[in-house]
């Protein structure tokens, strides 16, 4: 009876060719192999890092490929050895893996591990299963893993030690959110700023990495939370979320960091990057005071050439560090889960549209021209 052990034919979106629209196809799933765990996906929304791998310009996508990595769902089958999940838990599955043996696991300073270090870049980390092959078929040719999650698949096959069980009565159709957008600007700003209550932040970028980044200095008690975007669409959310005050550099005549110096008496405390690319790095270090401003980049823009920075910069005591899913990781996620289902925080400012999945080209279409913060789709 049931699935187990079968392959299983389900709907997925497949990015076959870069710059053209994801096509919804059946796929075949095979069943997991040791250490793995079959999962149905419940809810998925879209992260602009999945916009990455198939834009023309990013030249290391490997394709084709199943994107996806900010899902939810319920676990249908496991592999052999794993003792964790069973069939019927509720899961998010996560691209940071926890081999929990690693020097990274074993330290408490980091959330990364080993396991997610094959490649030089990390959008085409865990493209394949352990034993280098994939688990996803179709029309006859095998389709890449994305980030050892691929949540655009109804059906989806992760290595245990991907994957954090939640709370049975978890709303999956917003705790999809906690699987990367979320978390990562939360946790950049609790785990990784360590922003301190009363002190002053600035966060460029206000998608939905930005936003919850806001969301967490407001939880961790700032004073004030300057809040900068070139879009005007993005400051009423910023401003319910907890943002004090709101600057599109486009419509300032000097340097949105002179700015930001000004209004504060010389710079803010904290100032996290959500946007990416060498202008806003450069802002980020430059908005933030001599002493002990503290930057953390979290924004990616793949095809940029980073931040040039003189020790002049750095000397007078400012630190500069990088974040990825907000120091989060298997163990502290279900945490997480709880912390919503009681209140911390609020995941709804965050989802700006719900569509059915096979509408999942007008989601991306609604990311790319900032329409959107987070869509959920729903399978
Ligand atoms: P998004 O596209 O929803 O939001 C990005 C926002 O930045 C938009 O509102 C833009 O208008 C704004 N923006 C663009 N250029 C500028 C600029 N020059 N100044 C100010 N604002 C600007 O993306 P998102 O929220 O899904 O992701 C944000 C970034 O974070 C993106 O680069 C993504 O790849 C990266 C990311 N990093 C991690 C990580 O672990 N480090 C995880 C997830 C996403
Ligand atoms: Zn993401």
């Amino acid at each position: 009876m049931g699935t187990k052990g079968k392959v299983i034919k389900c709907k997925a979106a497949i990015a076959w060719e870069a710059g053209k629209p994801l096509c919804i196809e059946e796929v075949e799933v095979a069943p997991p192999k040791a250490h793995e765990v079959r999962i149905q996906i419940i809810a998925v929304s879209i992260c602009r890092s999945d916009t990455y791998v198939i834009n023309p310009a990013f030249k290391e996508g490997l394709l084709p490929v199943i994107l996806g990595h900010e899902g939810a769902g319920i676990v249908e089958s496991v592999g052999p050895g794993v003792t964790n999940f069973k069939p019927g838990d509720k899961v998010i599955p996560l691209y940071v893996p926890r081999c929990r043996k690693c020097k990274f696991c074993q330290s408490p300073l980091t959330n990364f591990c080993t396991k997610f270090s094959e490649h030089k870049n990390p959008l085409i980390e865990q493209e394949l299963m352990d034993d280098k092959t994939s688990r996803f078929t179709c029309k006859g040719k095998s389709i890449y893993h994305f980030l050892g999650v691929s949540a655009f698949s109804q059906y989806t096959v992760v290595k245990d030690i991907n994957l954090a069980k939640i709370d049975d009565d978890a709303n999956l159709k917003r705790v999809c959110l906690i699987g990367c957008g979320f978390s990562t600007g939360y946790g950049a700003a609790i785990n990784d700023a360590k922003v301190t209550p009363g002190s002053t932040c600035a966060v460029f970028g206000l998608g939905g990495v930005g936003l919850s980044a806001i969301i967490g200095c407001k939880t961790a008690g700032a004073s004030r939370i300057i809040a900068i975007d070139i879009n005007n669409d993005k400051f009423a959310k910023a401003k319910a979320l907890g943002a004090t005050d709101c600057l599109n550099p486009k419509e300032l005549n000097k340097p949105v960091q002179d700015v930001i110096v000004e209004m504060t008496n010389g710079g803010v405390d904290f100032a996290i990057d959500c946007a990416g690319g060498s202008e806003v790095m450069k802002a980020t270090v430059d908005c933030t005071t001599v002493g002990w401003g503290s930057c953390t980049f979290v924004g990616v823009n793949f095809n940029d050439k980073g931040l040039t920075i003189s020790p002049v910069e750095l000397i007078l005591g400012r630190t500069l560090r990088g974040s990825s899913f907000g120091g989060w990781d298997v163990d502290t996620v279900p945490k997480l889960v709880s912390d919503y289902k009681n209140g911390k925080f609020n995941l709804e400012e965050l989802v700006s549209h719900t569509l059915p999945f096979e509408k999942i080209n007008e989601a991306l279409d609604l990311l790319k021209q900032g329409k959107s913060i987070r869509t959920i789709l729903i399978y």
